[in-house]
């Protein structure tokens, strides 16, 4: 093997909404964490593997950090900021368009404790040329004392995760920063995400984006069943849990229009995930209490072990 080969693992963490998982899809070329306009759409870790000739490294995709009271809002602010202890690197991603708020500071006053190397990545600067950046400086500099030019361990980058500007450059410094290691994961590995929950967070995206404020913080959608289908066509019966019998109609819309729809959108993704024709089952339940009920919230692929 080739002593010079590099390998770490980066957390990209930050508030709901500011461009995390767009990033990582950014820097992989593919999509493998949803996106939408709505916050806090990323629910869980989901780790994007990046390899070339310099070496490997393993990007951990992190829910927004986010101040709610429910048990997913908990699991999900706690999973992130545990995710720093176990990198080389955080990358603490911003939305340099909009102003700095409470997160950040919760989020700067944590990663000043971690001593690791850490990248302030100013997101969106493609819509107001990062236009709050020195409130964000500011934000480092009340906390530490000292002025921006004296922290060495903290490096200041403006970024469009959407349009891609200045995503090689980030790869570039981040294996500067990466331990001298073998590979983690296999050349060609991409993602280390389920492939059932992948396709469970498929279709939530479809229902978010076709929604938008609607309801969307109430839905989870569970797979509940993946059998071929006569030949070589994949039966999947998904389940979209929502909170009230009247939020059903909701997601079914006027006539099924949205639910049809989603499906529709749903179905060509799940065919492009699993290389195979698809055909896509769904229905609606109303479950009270999901966010608060462990057995659900663990068939959807979260890990309580640690509570
Ligand atoms: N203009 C612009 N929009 C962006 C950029 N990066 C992300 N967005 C948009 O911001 C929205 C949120 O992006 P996500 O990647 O889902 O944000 P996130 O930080 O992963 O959000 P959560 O998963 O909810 O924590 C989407 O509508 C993106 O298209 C950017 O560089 N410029
Ligand atoms: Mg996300």
């Amino acid at each position: 093997m080739d002593k010079k080969l590099k390998s770490g693992m980066v957390a990209i963490i930050g508030r709901p909404n500011v461009g995390k998982s767009t990033l990582l899809n950014s820097i992989l070329g593919e999509k493998v964490s949803i996106v939408s306009d709505v916050p806090q759409t990323t629910r869980h870790q989901i780790r994007g593997i990046y390899t070339d000739e310099r070496g490997q490294i393993v990007f951990i995709d992190t829910p927004g950090i986010h101040a709610g009271k429910d048990k997913l809002d908990k699991y999900m602010s706690r999973a992130s900021l545990g995710s720093i202890d176990s990198v080389d690197a955080v990358i603490h991603m911003v939305d340099a368009s909009e102003k700095t708020g409470l997160e950040e500071q919760h989020v700067i006053s944590r990663l000043n404790k971690c001593a690791k190397p850490i990248i302030v990545g100013l997101n969106k600067i493609d819509i107001t040329k990062g236009k709050f950046v020195p409130e964000y400086i500011k934000l480092w500099e009340d906390v530490r004392g000292v002025p921006m030019q004296e922290m060495n361990d903290l490096v200041l980058f403006p970024l469009s995760a959407l349009k891609g500007t200045n995503v090689k450059k980030l790869i570039e410094i981040l294996f500067e920063k990466m331990p001298f290691g073998p590979l983690l994961y296999p050349e060609d590995a991409i993602t280390d995400f389920p492939k059932r929950m992948a396709m469970a967070d498929l279709i939530r995206e479809k229902l978010f984006l076709l929604m938008r404020e609607e309801i969307p913080h109430s839905i989870a959608v569970i797979i509940e069943g993946v059998q071929p289908k006569r030949g070589k066509v994949l039966h999947i019966r998904a389940a979209i849990l929502v909170e009230r019998e009247s939020q059903k109609e909701i997601v079914i819309g006027k006539a099924g229009a949205i639910l049809k729809q989603a499906g529709t959108e749903a179905r060509k993704d799940l065919e492009e995930l699993l290389e195979s024709k698809v055909f896509l089952e769904l229905f609606v339940k109303a479950s009270s209490n999901w966010r608060e009920d462990y057995a659900t919230l663990e068939d959807m692929g979260f890990v309580f072990s640690d509570l």
